[in-house]
């Protein structure tokens, strides 16, 4: 049976290619710091985002967590947009690990202005919490991979130095908004003081992220990710996977926003559905189908009883359906996608 699988571009498989790099990784024990593949992909990621230094860590929650923890005391309080990654899905660790307070913005698809953040930020009182931190997410997950301005980004970060906080930047599909926009990830990066990408996403490596910053913040950093337990031995088999997808798998991204495009525009043909395919900027479409719940739409295309074949698609909101384009998607399972949502929903 054939299984469509655009669930998300995390589901990707390492290619042969991918799989013989890391085989061949010079590994070594990365708690003492001696790993050189680890320390090789630390340097590369540190120089592409313009930052002093760089950590490897397993995940794109631990990345963003250990930056929220470097960068806050406990009742200290950040900003975020109400849909973001760090405030919905990583399983309320912003309170559970750094004890810290959220204001959800009210952003448009994830995207938030310098204004509704000044507006929210707490004068100095012994009983108000302190405002420390501005997170912002690009591309949006949850905004369905909108891309964050740089002007915006720009605006945030003279009100992030008028009021002396810190910015940090959930860059897990940074890659994605830089290819999209021809602005360079050292561009974006340089107007927060952290930045986490993932390697497992769009860019297909099985497992891990990258945080980067200047040294005193990555030391301290290092020193929480060995707390919570994320120090990893001969890791280097790991990070090959990351200089591999960073080399190979970056610039092809320009092939998922482009197959995503053209889905948007074939699916916002069927009758039931309903998205507006101008607002698809990356890999992610999210749309609706007439009277059904998002759950329900995955349920009704995953089942190949009717067509041959099994199309997994997951939930964005109550009523909105993610669809991600990654790697392991071609032309034809594109094809093969719209054909299946036609055969229900038209
Ligand atoms: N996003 C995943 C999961 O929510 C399942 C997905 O399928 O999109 N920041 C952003 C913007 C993300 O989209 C994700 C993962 C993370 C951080 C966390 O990365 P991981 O899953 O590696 O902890």
């Amino acid at each position: 049976m054939r299984v469509i699988d655009l669930r998300s571009d995390t589901v990707t498989k390492p290619s042969k290619e991918m799989r013989e790099f890391m085989m061949s990784a010079e590994v070594g024990d990365d708690v003492f710091g001696e790993d050189p593949t680890v320390n090789k992909l630390q340097e590369k990621v540190a120089e592409l985002l313009g930052k002093e230094a760089a950590l490897f860590v397993p995940s794109g929650t631990m990345g963003n967590q250990l930056c929220i923890k470097a960068h806050t005391q406990p009742w200290d309080e950040l900003i975020c947009d109400k849909d973001a990654h760090i405030y919905n899905y990583e399983s309320g660790s912003i309170a559970g690990l750094s004890h810290v307070q959220v204001i959800p913005v009210n952003g448009k698809n994830g995207v938030f202005t310098a204004e509704q953040v000044e507006e929210v930020i707490r004068p100095e009182a012994y009983y108000l919490p302190k405002t420390k931190l501005v997170c912002i997410e690009n591309t949006h997950n949850r905004g369905g991979g909108s891309i964050f301005p740089i002007d915006e980004i720009k605006r945030i970060k003279n009100i992030v130095d008028k009021y002396g906080l810190k910015f940090h930047l959930d860059g897990a599909r940074l890659w994605n908004a830089s290819v999209a926009t021809g602005i360079s990830m050292s561009e974006y990066a340089k107007y927060f003081d952290s930045v986490s990408v993932c390697l497992s996403k769009g860019l297909g490596a099985p497992v891990g992220s990258v945080i980067a910053g200047t040294k005193e913040f990555i030391k301290l950093a290092h020193r929480y990710r060995k707390a919570w337990g994320g120090g990893m031995r001969q890791a280097g088999i790991l990070a090959a996977a990351g200089l591999f997808a960073i080399e190979n798998n970056f610039n092809r991204l320009a092939e998922d926003h482009r197959r995503a495009k053209y889905f948007a525009n074939e699916i916002s043909k069927i009758s039931r559905i309903k998205l507006d395919p101008d607002k698809v900027q990356t890999n992610i479409i999210l749309f609706e189908v007439d009277g059904l719940t998002a759950q329900e739409v995955c349920q009704i295309v995953k089942d190949p009883s009717k067509t041959g074949s099994s199309l997994l698609l997951s939930v964005g909101k109550k009523y909105l359906v993610r669809a991600v384009t990654h790697i392991d998607v071609n032309d034809n399972d594109i094809e093969e996608a719209v054909k299946i949502l036609k055969t229900y929903f038209n």
